[in-house]
């Protein structure tokens, strides 16, 4: 077998997208801000994988030498199929990072982690100077939770104990996430639950307070971070 001509190179993600053009638009503004020499954090979702792959044509066509600081297995993937060589944080601080999102209110809150991504997405917009997040128009809401819940990723032991807490700040519905087309749940990167919470309010302290349960790795929220929304 010849290196470089294996399933790998041969994938084809992105085919079932939705709301292309409109990724495409803001995909297209995250790739005109690299400059060469960028360490870059590369954010999860389809959005994150269509400004990768516009990254990866410069980087072809002009020769730039830059890094990716990928949040998931998956995006770490999408680089090496695409040819963007990957660092990491230990070696690493990010010169900016881009990421997609699936509900920002007009206060630029926002609720990710659809994708299960949401604590190394977080550790890099947290270790980033400047992050971008590129979302369609259909990701701005007025109101979080609206369409999304708050997924909050757990260590398995402590999901009864985790659910009992979390009830105190009465969620409308907590349920454990479920790999699709499988009798079980979901298991995370790094070997975690996911509990999906719905709210009718969510607090500015929600995520500290969800973050503060023994047990709670991280949350899918997202409250006052700075980010610029290109949308
Ligand atoms: C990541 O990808 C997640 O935090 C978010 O859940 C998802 C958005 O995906 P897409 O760009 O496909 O809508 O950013």
């Amino acid at each position: 077998m010849e290196w470089g001509k294996t399933i790998l190179s041969s994938l084809e993600w992105g085919k079932s997208i939705s709301n292309r053009e409109e990724k495409e638009r803001v995909a297209k503004v995250i790739s005109s801000m690299v400059n060469d020499g960028d360490i870059i954090g590369a954010g999860s979702g389809s959005t994150a994988y269509l400004a990768l792959t516009k990254i990866a044509e410069r980087v072809k066509n002009e020769q730039l030498h830059i890094r990716a600081i990928p949040t998931s297995q998956e995006i770490r993937m999408t680089c090496a199929r695409l040819g963007i060589p990957v660092t990491s944080l230990w070696e690493h601080k990010p010169d900016w990072t881009f990421d997609g999102a699936d509900e920002i209110d007009t206060e630029h809150n926002m609720i990710k982690g659809r994708g299960g991504a949401m604590f190394k997405e977080k550790l890099l917009i947290s270790s980033s100077p400047r992050t971008y997040i590129i979302a369609d128009p259909s990701k701005m809401v007025t109101k979080l939770g609206t369409r999304f819940p708050v997924p909050i990723e757990i260590f398995p032991e402590a999901l009864t104990y985790v659910e009992e807490v979390l009830r105190a700040y009465n969620p409308k519905e907590i349920k454990l996430r479920m790999a699709e087309g499988k009798d079980g749940p979901v298991i995370t990167e790094n070997g975690n639950l996911i509990l999906d919470a719905w709210f009718d309010n969510i607090p500015d302290n929600l995520e500290r307070s969800i973050k503060s349960i023994t047990g709670v790795i991280e949350s899918g929220l997202f409250m006052h971070y700075n980010v610029q929304i290109i949308s």
